[in-house]
């Protein structure tokens, strides 16, 4: 189970569409577990970090401020997971979980979805090498039609990639390089893959993210 006898915090992922719902579930699942297990015991990590100097390069880019080549952000993308490595494993190894708010996943189905042809899935998929795993990933699912008018982010749908035939194709680039369910079933291993259902009322997702967790014998392996 997830309880806190085992001697280091989880490392759990939620990806998804844009509008998918995650910076909600990603709170409402870490005011849950610090129920559960007592106040500091689980903490989100947006992903990407905006704070950094890479992160406002990022955000600059996401904003259409700045241009850059696909490989260029592709790689500055990866480059600030990298800054993130190390608090990861700090907190994890201090016992305290760790919900990560997107991750590897959409970094490689972004670009995948773009198209370009010098840019394979094992080009996009390199750089990632060596980056934490977590121990189970929740995909939460939509058909891109249904991405949430509602959003905590004030401007939804005014960033680059934000529009639904880029959505549609990233949504299938999620699912190839996740697979659907079992472990190692895509061609990333990030642990235990579960799809939820995120057309749902939030609550009855939450519910189901829930169980999901509590329902997952995680190992207590290294990461
Ligand atoms: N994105 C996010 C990427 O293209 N590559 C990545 O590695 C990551 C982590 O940036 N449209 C894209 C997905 C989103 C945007 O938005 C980040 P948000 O709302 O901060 O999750």
């Amino acid at each position: 189970t997830t309880s806190t006898s085992k001697n280091r915090g989880l490392l759990i992922l939620l990806e998804g569409l844009d509008r998918a719902g995650k910076t909600t579930q990603c709170q409402m699942l870490c005011n849950s577990l610090n129920e559960a297990n007592g106040p500091g015991s689980c903490r989100v990590q947006k992903v990407p970090d905006r704070t950094t100097q890479i992160g406002q390069m990022i955000n600059s880019y996401l904003a259409s401020k700045t241009t850059l080549p696909d490989q260029s952000i592709h790689l500055l993308f990866s480059a600030n997971r990298w800054e993130l490595r190390q608090t990861i494993l700090d907190s994890i190894y201090s016992g305290q979980t760790v919900i990560l708010d997107r991750y590897v996943p959409s970094g490689v189905a972004y670009s995948l979805a773009k198209g370009v042809a010098d840019m394979p899935i094992d080009w996009c998929i390199a750089p990632e090498r060596g980056l934490p795993r977590p121990d189970i990933t929740l995909f939460l699912d939509i058909e891109p039609e249904h991405a949430n008018i509602q959003s905590t982010r004030e401007d939804f749908g005014q960033e680059r990639y934000e529009v639904s035939e880029f959505q549609v194709r990233v949504r299938a680039c999620f699912k190839e390089i996740l697979g659907d369910g079992e472990k190692n079933s895509g061609v990333l291993d990030m642990g235990k893959v579960i799809t939820i259902d995120a057309c749902k009322d939030i609550k009855t997702v939450a519910a189901d993210i829930w169980q999901a967790v509590q329902s997952q014998d995680v190992e207590s392996s290294e990461i």
